[in-house]
């Protein structure tokens, strides 16, 4: 049953973990032809998390700034197609959360290992119509869930080895980041996290 977070979000907890074995055994196909790469930002920095992703487009980042793109930047290559099995797991959880009718077409792959982190941002760059479904693999973080406003405090989330997440409507521009990622060994991950989202761009 779905633990309400906020107006329009809520966890599943561990939902997913019954997927993990098939979807972490999909995340290995997927970086092999896609590897997890850690990208320059535009203020010269680099982001801690490393990033893949399959379907019609993965998040790209440079010193140029960031967008969806439909084909790598540095290989001209298409990204691997989304998993049947994943699409339909990503519309049935949102189906379960009130949002019927949800087909993802782009799914963006985090790897996280100790210390690395995601600073406080929106995620806007998408179908703001369409919510977004996040599973959580391998070692804990804490989430923060803000508000609308930047400024606005931030609620620290705990979440685990199969939680899913879902975002829509009035909470759909929230400001959210992860902690710094403790180190630690999973059973099924060992050092790190897997986060995914499941998202609609086109
Ligand atoms: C993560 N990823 O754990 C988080 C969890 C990202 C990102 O934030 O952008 O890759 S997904 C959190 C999320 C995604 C889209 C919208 C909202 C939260 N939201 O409106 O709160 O790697
Ligand atoms: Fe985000």
């Amino acid at each position: 049953s779905p633990e309400v977070l906020d107006t329009g979000a809520c966890v599943l907890r561990g939902h997913a973990a019954g997927h993990a074995a098939d979807m972490i055994a999909g995340i290995r196909d997927i970086a092999r032809a896609m590897p997890f790469r850690r990208m320059a930002t535009p203020g010269g920095g680099r982001m801690s998390v490393a990033m893949t992703a399959c379907g019609a487009g993965g998040w790209w980042s440079d010193e140029r700034g960031y967008r969806y793109v439909a084909r790598d930047p540095e290989t001209g290559r298409p990204w691997p197609a989304m998993p049947d099995a994943w699409r339909d797991f990503a519309t049935e959880a949102a189906r379960q959360a009130g949002y019927a009718g949800f087909v993802p077409d782009v799914c963006l792959i985090n790897g996280y290992r100790p210390g690395a982190r995601m600073g406080l941002h929106q995620d806007r760059d998408e179908r703001l119509d369409a919510p977004v479904v996040s599973v959580s693999f391998g070692l804990p973080a804490i989430f923060q869930w803000g508000g609308l406003r930047r400024t606005d405090p931030l609620r620290r989330v705990p979440l685990r080895h199969g939680d899913v997440v879902v975002w829509g409507g009035p909470s759909r521009l929230v400001f959210h980041g992860v902690a710094a990622l403790r180190a630690g060994d999973h059973a099924v991950t060992g050092p790190c996290r897997y986060n995914l989202t499941f998202r609609r761009v086109g």
